[in-house]
């Protein structure tokens, strides 16, 4: 058992005029969001990939176990097989697996099976997370709280995105183990969401959607 050690912790240190102006600007900037579907096949680059990743590993994590691997895909041919893939997932489920009630519930939202975004985009960022570690001899070591921790990790991946002036979407191809088979990525690693990343279309849209305001949302006590 390593012996616990401790630093110092300093916070920004704003005053209440400073603090609120913040808050609103982050709030009114995180507002600006969308997720969007239409994109141009217009470079980024990958330094600026490895920098959102990384502001995603600064998520908190249950016991700092970190346990999550981030696939950045650039690799047209990768990307291909991850499309015709995932259609086909998608497919089916489009068709077959999904209820009347899901379908009706994504109409506003005009989904299909058709993916196109995953050859179009110039990065696809793949989260897996890591069910448990291996440590060097091989043997398992336990992961906590492994949904909440890369769940938070993803927001603030998608925060970096969009603070990048990039877009996303959080596509779910379900199951989607096919990631792990075309990655050829180990067995505690099973993948959990999958990232297109760049810019929209020139005439990319999205839906004509309000949020809910704060009474809808907070209860104070
Ligand atoms: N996994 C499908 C379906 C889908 C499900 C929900 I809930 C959405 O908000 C959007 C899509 C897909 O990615 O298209």
């Amino acid at each position: 058992m390593d012996k616990p050690s401790f630093i110092p912790y300093k916070s920004a240190q704003l005053d209440k005029n400073q603090m609120t102006q913040h808050s609103l600007d982050f709030y009114q900037n995180m507002n600006l969001r969308r997720s969007v579907r239409d994109y141009s096949d217009r470079d980024v680059p990958k330094e600026v990939i490895e920098n959102i990743i990384m502001t995603a590993s600064t998520a908190p994590s249950g016991a700092h176990k970190q346990p999550w691997t981030f696939c950045a895909v650039s690799n047209s041919t990768i990307k291909s097989e991850i499309k015709k893939a995932a259609e086909k997932e998608e497919y089916e489920s489009y068709n077959k697996r999904m209820s009347e009630e899901w379908l009706d519930a994504l109409k506003p939202i005009g989904t299909t099976w058709e993916k196109p975004f995953l050859e179009i985009a110039p990065w696809l960022i793949i989260v897996f997370k890591k069910a448990y570690d291996l440590d060097e001899n091989n043997a398992r070591q336990k992961n906590y709280y492994v949904n909440e921790s890369v769940g938070i990790a993803c927001g603030f991946l998608i925060s970096a995105i969009h603070q990048a002036g990039l877009v996303t979407l959080t596509h779910t191809p379900s199951p989607m183990n096919f990631l792990q088979k075309i990655l050829n990525r180990p067995e505690n690693e099973r993948a959990y969401l999958l990232l297109p990343v760049g810019y929209p279309s020139e005439d990319a849209q999205v839906p004509n959607f309000k949020r809910k305001p704060a009474e809808e949302v907070i209860r104070w006590y």
